[in-house]
């Protein structure tokens, strides 16, 4: 099985991506003809190119989704696969990136979207001109691709946290939640989850969730955010941070304050980045899912549509490598795995 477990190989391919990645929006061909592992590669996935053009280039969470992305390219086979991408996260960063890949004759372009309907035109041009559109992580507007890789249930994944904040704050309390960019298909989905849960569920009913604010997905901004909410929120019980970037840096201001050890601090966390947190005490908590599996899954449905096997209809059936079989379900979505829950006793068991 793949990647989540300590000394995968796989894991150890992801180094040289994560160095590269760090660099200011950049290009980088990564694969060339891999050899695959599969067997399954064909003609004419041989003679395609695909990019991916995650939110923001210099999030560890991206750097961690791409190297699957890269092993993903290289088993099934594309002629060469590359990472584009804005060094920030907001709204419209991504729209020069995807002209310049119409422009080159990409075959496939893999996105994360800041904004749903923003890439919206951008990636329409891509399509006319004869490239397949997969959506991973966040969803752009149904309408502008042919499927939406999605790393858990969204549902699911919402229900989790505020399991995990009820648990931790003994059911009754404030609550906050600090997402990423406001704009974010995938976090705006997850706190409505969250927002309809917490009103419907009789065991949430003395939670009060009391701000929801945004980082942005920038460290700088989202440790100043995690100040802000305990200074206008004296009695915050608990925060929920959806985002990788949010919770890490929620958790290292945390850490040296009064509020550690008091203050509940869950979401969805990098095992590597959030290790030290869970250690000293800072966090007890969180979840996410294997992010390597996100981009490889990606580029075997990238392959699929190219090969014309699927069009990204309810109930197409692609093969995604060692992962096994996937089916497209409704809306054009395909689910890549289920969460998991890290906290002291499991946490060295996971190495990304
Ligand atoms: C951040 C981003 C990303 C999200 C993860 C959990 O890195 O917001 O889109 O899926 O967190």
């Amino acid at each position: 099985m793949m990647l989540n477990r300590k000394n995968t190989g796989r894991r150890a391919q992801l180094a040289p991506l994560m160095a590269i990645t760090a660099a200011a929006a950049m290009a980088l061909t990564a694969c060339g003809g891999g050899s695959g592992t599969t067997g399954e590669t064909s003609a004419a996935v041989q003679e395609q190119k695909i990019t991916f053009i995650p939110k923001q280039l210099n999030n560890p969470y991206t750097d961690v989704v791409l190297g699957g992305g890269k092993d993903g390219s290289q088993e099934a086979g594309f002629a060469s696969s590359q990472v584009v991408g804005p060094l920030e996260a907001s709204a419209s960063s991504q729209v020069s990136f995807i002209n310049a890949e119409t422009q080159a004759g990409t075959n496939v372009i893999v996105i994360a979207a800041n904004d749903p309907d923003a890439v919206c035109t951008a990636l329409g041009e891509a399509r006319s001109a004869g490239a397949k559109i997969v959506a991973f992580d966040s969803d752009a507007n149904p309408d502008c691709r042919d499927v939406f890789i999605s790393q858990v249930v969204a549902k699911e994944v919402a229900l989790i946290q505020t399991k995990l904040i009820a648990e931790q704050i003994g059911g009754s309390g404030e609550i906050a939640i600090l997402s990423a960019t406001a704009n974010a298909t995938n976090q705006n989905e997850w706190i409505k989850f969250m927002e309809e849960d917490l009103a419907s569920n009789p065991a949430y009913k003395d939670i009060k969730l009391v701000a929801k604010v945004y980082g942005d997905d920038d460290d700088t901004k989202s440790f100043q955010e995690a100040q802000g909410l305990l200074q206008a929120h004296p009695n915050l019980k608990g925060i929920i941070s959806p985002t990788t970037v949010g919770i890490a840096a929620t958790a290292r201001y945390l850490s040296t304050s009064a509020y550690k050890g008091k203050v509940a601090l869950t979401g969805l966390g990098l095992p590597n980045e959030m290790r030290p947190f869970v250690k000293d005490g800072t966090v007890k908590e969180f979840a996410l899912w294997d992010p390597a599996q996100l981009g490889y899954v990606a580029a075997f449905a990238g392959k699929a549509l190219v090969e014309g096997k699927i069009t990204g209809a309810p109930g197409d059936k692609f093969t995604a490598g060692e992962l096994g079989d996937r089916t497209v379900e409704e809306g054009g979505v395909v689910i890549v795995g289920p969460p998991t829950v890290f906290n002291a006793q499991n946490i060295d068991q996971y190495d990304f």
